[in-house]
């Protein structure tokens, strides 16, 4: 997969040459871009911003320097940036999709992390101060697909943090990336629930004991009592999960 990200911090996403998502980029299962949005500015300062229109507090991102980054990564056609990557299995063939993070966008989740992962070129815009001109959205929606997507009901001060997330998310979906497939099947949110507790030796810590029936051996009784933990966990904690999906045990 290709991941280009826009931003006016570029030094932000240093953080993606480290861990899985470092090594995935070594051995060439994602290929990042990440572009300074100044290096498309032609005033002596740079200037990626400018007062609202009908006034209002703070500043909003200049449509220009947008319009020049991001015709720079798609090419004269959306198609044009398709034939950057090699064919991944299950990539889409409809070009690129641009993706800016925003309060106001739709609820990212891991099923939409899911269905990203398979595309073959994702293209993050990172917004700042009061947000980015709106013809930018509507100019790139008229060429191809175009996403706002929202981590949560809360406010950042830029799209970056949101756009960390989202490529940690989707990058370890892509296969090979995450060394061992299993442990991404048996997750929270992969199957509608929040994921069983966890246990590692010594099997009694501070006066705490590991529940018993993990050290019983007995495989079908281990896996009924975490769908069973499972199952509480979710009631008590996200039950709103609960009412969308009822499930049965894995064996
Ligand atoms: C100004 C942004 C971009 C400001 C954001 C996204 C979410 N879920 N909360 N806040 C956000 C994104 C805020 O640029």
């Amino acid at each position: 997969m290709r991941i280009d990200i826009v931003t006016i911090f570029p030094e932000f996403f240093d953080v993606l040459d480290l861990s899985l998502l470092g090594k995935a980029r070594q051995s060439g299962l994602i290929e990042l871009g990440v572009h300074n949005l100044r290096d498309h500015t032609h005033d002596r300062h740079h200037s990626v911003d400018d007062t609202p229109y009908g006034g209002g507090a703070g500043m909003v991102m200049k449509p220009e320097p947008w319009g020049a980054a991001l015709d720079a990564i798609l090419g004269a056609s959306p198609e044009a940036a398709l034939t950057e990557t090699p064919a991944t299995v299950n990539a889409s063939d409809d070009g690129p999709i641009l993706i800016f993070p925003s309060p106001a966008g739709d609820q990212f989740t891991q099923a939409m992390a899911r269905e990203l992962s398979l595309e073959r070129h994702l293209v993050f815009g990172c917004g700042r101060y009061e947000g980015i001109d709106q013809r930018v959205v509507d100019h790139y929606s008229q060429r191809g697909r175009v996403r706002l997507v929202s981590l949560g009901d809360y406010v950042l001060n830029g799209g970056e943090v949101a756009v960390m997330a989202m490529i940690e998310a989707i990058g370890r979906l892509i296969p090979g990336v995450v060394g061992n497939p299993e442990s991404l099947v048996e997750e929270s949110h992969e199957d509608g629930l929040l994921e069983y507790p966890s246990y590692t030796k010594p099997s009694s810590w501070r006066g705490l004991d590991v529940p018993p029936v993990l050290l019983s051996g007995n495989h079908g009784a281990i896996s009924t009592w975490r769908h069973e933990q499972q199952i509480e966990r979710t009631e008590r904690v996200r039950p709103d999960l609960l009412l969308r999906t009822i499930q049965q045990p894995t064996t």
